[in-house]
């Protein structure tokens, strides 16, 4: 490609398309794993990993936080009319997404296009976004991974979208969320996300939580129904998350989620969006949330990132380490794979990292990191016998009594009956040490 920017003007001068140069390269504008077209076993790095650059952390925030105000300057963001300002964060945005040949972006309605005055207004302003969009997804072969509606910054859901105490905003939320739908259907997006940011509450003596519960399943239940009428046939993703910004937010963890999404027969055009971060406050690992959604065949995608160890917040750094980046990729293989979901960077720069190059060099850390951890999982997969030490540790179950157990064929004067037969059982070794030393030892094969 021989012209990476779509409008006039170039947004990121000096930074041209990054391309993978190896191991050995210094270059810091370069991948050094990340080799798009390498087969890792029977698909593409590209079509493995399916790597998304998200719109809100990248192009619409500036490095402000609750204590002072944005540090870094976009020359997206110069216009004060606000369509102008965001046709041409669009093209900031498709230019960004092509130099690093990313192959989705992800947005939230108010990220693409101004919230309008009023409903109509707004969905006005995201039809003239999403016509844009769609020649520059024509123009690039970018694609969009997952929409979402931006149902918790605008003061009226301070108490929540769907789950809101006043019906109103409940409407409000409903506007969105089909303003939303319809701009994903018409852009061919693969996922539709529900992330409950203030789906849950500050104060549980003034909140009815089992109400609450049922408006959020019948608000999702309509949007799936409304998703499904207007041909939208890809996913619906809800995104765990326990805490950040409200006290207590409903959709914890993934077991919770799983739960929920049964109870209200959602769980065939539902699945999961684990976010690195958000599993870490939920007190889990990310691999653990991973693992919960892939036993439960609800594994849909994934937004990557990490939090910071010490301080336990949502701080959305970008992936850098290695061990979790194995650990989510053994689990994604072991199940089959991403399928129509992706790797989205829900990770933003540091408020102290200000120059523009930073944003390349986060992206290319971040994919370079989840390429090794898909080839040492690859290798370990392929090569270790993690897989068959894991099977014929649950090998009393396969036959005799254990496969009858298995099948509900005992009672528990049965089970009390076998255990006085077989008398004391053996210690058998769970041998963590050397499962955790051979992955190591792949990491740095691979
Ligand atoms: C917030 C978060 C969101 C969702 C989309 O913690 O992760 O950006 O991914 O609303
Ligand atoms: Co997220």
């Amino acid at each position: 490609m021989s012209k990476v920017f779509i409008g006039n003007r170039e947004y990121f001068p000096g930074i041209s398309q990054i391309k993978f140069e190896g191991n050995s390269s210094d270059n810091p504008l370069a991948f050094k794993c990340y080799d798009a077209k390498r087969m890792v076993g029977t698909k593409s790095m590209r079509d493995h990993l399916r790597f998304a650059i998200c719109y809100w952390h990248n192009f619409c925030n500036d490095g402000s936080d609750i204590f002072g105000p944005g540090t870094q300057i976009h020359p997206w963001n110069e216009k004060s009319d606000p369509l102008a300002a965001a046709e041409d964060k669009l093209d900031a945005a498709f230019e960004f997404f092509t130099k690093l040949d990313v192959p989705f972006y992800c947005f939230h309605d108010v990220d693409l296009a101004p919230d309008g005055a009023n409903v109509a207004q707004g969905e006005s302003y995201l039809r003239h976004m999403v016509d844009l969009a769609k020649v520059r997804q024509q123009a690039t072969g970018v694609q969009l991974l997952w929409g979402t509606a931006n149902v918790f910054s605008n003061p009226r859901y301070m108490n929540g979208a769907s789950t809101n105490p006043n019906f109103d905003v409940v409407a409000h939320a409903g506007a969105q969320v089909k303003r939303s739908l319809d701009a994903t259907v018409a852009l061919g997006g693969e996922n539709y996300v529900f992330w409950g940011g203030r789906e849950g509450y500050a104060c549980l003596f003034n909140t009815d939580t089992r109400r609450e519960l049922e408006h959020m399943g019948q608000f999702l239940t309509m949007a799936r129904d409304y998703g499904r009428s207007i041909g939208f046939r890809g996913t619906f993703l809800i995104e765990p998350k326990p805490m950040e910004p409200m006290y207590h937010q409903y959709d914890v963890d993934a077991q919770t989620v799983i739960g929920f999404l049964r109870q209200y027969g959602l769980d065939n055009d539902f699945k999961l969006n684990i976010e690195a971060n958000h599993a870490t406050l939920s007190g889990h690992s990310f691999a653990h949330e991973l693992q919960m959604s892939a036993d439960a065949g609800l594994l849909g995608s994934i937004d990557a990132n990490r939090g910071n160890a010490q301080n336990g917040w949502d701080t959305d750094q970008f992936p850098t380490d290695l061990h979790d980046t194995v650990q989510a990729m053994l689990v994604v293989l072991a199940s089959g794979g991403l399928k129509s979901g992706g790797l989205n960077f829900d990770a933003k720069l540091r408020r102290e990292s200000t120059s523009l190059e930073d944003m390349f060099l986060a992206h290319i850390g971040g994919m370079d990191c989840f390429a090794r951890g898909l080839l040492a999982a690859h290798s370990i997969l392929e090569k270790s016998s993690l897989a068959q030490n894991k099977k014929d540790r649950y090998s009393s179950f396969d036959e005799g009594p254990g496969a009858i157990f298995e099948a509900g064929g005992l009672t528990l004067t049965e089970l009390r009956d076998h255990a006085e037969v077989i008398g004391e059982p053996e210690l058998v070794s769970g041998r963590q040490e050397s499962i955790e030393n051979m992955i190591n030892d792949h990491l740095f094969r691979a």
